[in-house]
């Protein structure tokens, strides 16, 4: 099979999947942003965003509850370019890394790209923990119910692999793609395409 750089910007648009959190701030309001913000960008479109999940934290200190939500995205950007704009929104809306596993005001992981299989040093792709984290895969499953992992295993088997689920509550608020908020810009993200 012919190997794709990640770092070679798609002939045409891809979908991509993305997991977003945090427990910092105002959970929801920094959720919408950087949906917005993924959105403003010139080569990535938000096409659908799950329900917003309220869940325990897993792994590091002691500290409060996420929200998560998951969006595909048609992008024209490549996997490592997707990268720069999932840091790129996560520094605009106030990321810092200072412990791994800890607190944070927002995440934006990239879970899926396609079926693509990307191993570098600081990207992997499918995400190396989907398969075991419940707060990505119950909110990925509603945005891409047909995909397919790239071994072929289709997302609801792998959720069912993950039953019981506990810690994870549906939130009845809901973040919408395409709100624009005001004040939100464009992301300027740089970086390799
Ligand atoms: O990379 C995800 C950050 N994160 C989360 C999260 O988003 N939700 C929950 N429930 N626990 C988490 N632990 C980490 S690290």
């Amino acid at each position: 099979m012919r190997r794709l750089s990640a770092r070679l910007p798609p002939r045409v648009e891809q979908f991509a999947f993305l997991g977003l959190g945090g427990n910092l701030g105002d959970r929801l309001s920094i959720l919408q942003r950087a949906v917005d913000l993924l959105d403003a960008d010139a080569r990535t479109r938000v096409d659908a965003v799950s329900s917003v999940y309220e869940t325990a934290p897993v792994g590091g200190p002691e500290q409060g509850d996420f929200l998560n939500l998951a969006v595909r995205v048609a992008t024209r950007r490549s996997p490592v370019a997707l990268l720069a704009l999932a840091n790129a929104v996560e520094s605009a809306l106030g990321r810092v890394r200072v412990e791994r596993w800890g607190p944070r005001a927002v995440d934006v992981d990239i879970l899926l790209y396609g079926e693509r299989v990307v191993r570098l040093p600081r990207l992997e792709i499918p995400h190396p923990r989907l398969l075991e984290r419940a707060f990505a895969l119950v909110p990925l499953v509603e945005v891409a119910p047909g995909q397919r992992l790239p071994d072929g295993r289709s997302l609801p088997a792998a959720l069912a692999a993950l039953a019981p689920i506990e810690g994870l509550t549906a939130v009845g608020t809901q973040v919408v793609a395409g709100a624009g908020g005001a004040g939100t810009g464009r992301a300027r993200a740089g970086g390799p395409t």
